[in-house]
């Protein structure tokens, strides 16, 4: 079994329960559970352009392959309506596989870890929210880069099955 973490993010319609609506698609599959989810965030569009988005992230524990995960979160992509016109464009439902286990891998069709978790500010709060001492090898622990992405503006959104409102761990926003 292998541990992953997977980034949610949209701007197009209700993103909010097209991820929850996701999330539900992904645990009814066998191959995989959910271990945990990330509350909303909000976004300002990064290298894009559009409304703000909506991010989260969850991790999963899984029997497939990388290249497995990704056949599935492309099949989810495809069943919520998802186009691509251009690169970085407005999106109903984007999933991309952050990290898989200890794979490293610089291939076209998937690059593991994520090449830009770091640089973001939308990948890295859900991501430390849920998992708070996440290092990679190369990188080191995450929440060192918090700062780099500070400038990003980013809201967490007040959900109903937490306490997040109360207390945001790693909201640089004032909410
Ligand atoms: N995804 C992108 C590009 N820019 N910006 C935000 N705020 N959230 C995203 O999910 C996002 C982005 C490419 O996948
Ligand atoms: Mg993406
Ligand atoms: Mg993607």
């Amino acid at each position: 079994m292998a541990r992953a973490f997977i980034g949610f993010g949209g701007n197009i319609g209700d993103t909010r329960q097209l991820i929850t609506d996701a999330i539900v698609c992904l645990a009814l599959r066998s191959e995989l559970q959910i271990l945990a989810k990330s509350c909303f965030y909000q976004s300002a569009p990064i290298e894009a352009a559009g409304d703000d988005y909506i991010n989260a992230v969850i991790e999963i524990e899984t029997e497939l392959t990388p290249y497995g995960l990704l056949h599935v979160c492309q099949a989810i992509e495809q069943e919520f309506g998802r186009e691509r016109p251009y690169s970085n464009a407005p999106r109903t439902l984007d999933l991309d596989i952050l990290s898989f286990e200890g794979v490293i891998q610089n291939e076209t069709e998937l690059t593991l870890p994520h090449p830009r978790i770091i640089e973001r500010s939308f990948v890295l709060l859900p991501l430390l929210e849920i998992a708070p001492h996440f290092f990679l090898p190369d990188l080191g622990e995450l929440k060192t880069y918090l700062p780099k992405v500070a400038h990003q503006r980013i809201e967490k959104l007040p959900c109903r099955n937490c306490n997040c409102g109360e207390k945001a761990v790693y909201s640089q926003s004032a909410h």
